[in-house]
């Protein structure tokens, strides 16, 4: 069984590749340029855009969308997470942060499948903290400056400094991990009718 995976990050797919290998699900790449809509969702931004993909495709497939939702900057940079990175970067949004004390964001992602039965959605998300300065150097986009909320974390390291850590926790393994399960038992009731 192997699915496709439209997306224009790489790094996205290689986790996605990983994760879902545990399941037993291959993956292979689809670069799809799709214009995204314009909303604060994740889900819905997914939604709409695994709509356009299957439109154009005409094959089973997923897209996922995420982003980094930090508390005192009212969810910012959110859904224009990629955006916001390119035009500021991890510095940019580390100044922005200066002097906040409350450090809290989540990291939120959404999976969005569309087959010929239409689509579904599963959401994950890992909270966590702005850290004060970057660290490490796995991963990718805020993965620096990123320490999630962990009971095994006590030392506090980014998601760039630990990548067993991020790939135990992250929004992305929690978001495909339910759809793993789904898609699983999906492909099950469809050999059975
Ligand atoms: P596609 O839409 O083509 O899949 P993209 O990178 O543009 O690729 P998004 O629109 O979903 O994806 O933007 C997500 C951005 O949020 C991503 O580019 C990073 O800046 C940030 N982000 C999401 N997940 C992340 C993670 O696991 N680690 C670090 N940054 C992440």
């Amino acid at each position: 069984m192997s699915l496709r995976f439209a997306t224009s990050n790489r790094h996205k797919f290689g986790e996605a590749k990983s994760i879902l290998n545990g399941y037993g699900i291959k993956i292979e790449h689809l670069n799809l340029a799709i214009d995204e809509l314009r909303n604060e969702s994740c889900a819905r931004v997914a939604e709409a855009s695994v709509k356009i993909a299957h439109s154009r495709a005409r094959k089973p497939l997923f897209v996922e969308d995420s982003g980094l939702f930090v508390r005192a900057l009212n969810g910012f940079p959110g859904t224009y997470s990629a955006w916001a990175f390119g035009k500021i970067g991890n510095e940019g949004l580390l100044r922005l942060m200066r002097g906040v004390r409350d450090r809290r964001a989540s990291f939120v992602s959404a999976v969005a499948y569309a087959d010929e039965n239409g689509v579904n959605i599963f959401e994950g998300s890992c909270e966590g903290k702005i850290s004060a300065r970057m660290a490490g150097k796995n991963g990718f986009g805020y993965d620096p400056i990123f320490v999630p909320d962990d009971s095994h974390n006590s030392s506090q390291k980014t998601f760039a400094q630990d990548g067993a850590l991020k790939a135990r926790t992250s929004h992305r393994r929690r978001s495909l991990e339910k759809f793993a399960n789904w898609h699983v038992d999906y492909q099950k009731q469809k050999k059975k009718r």
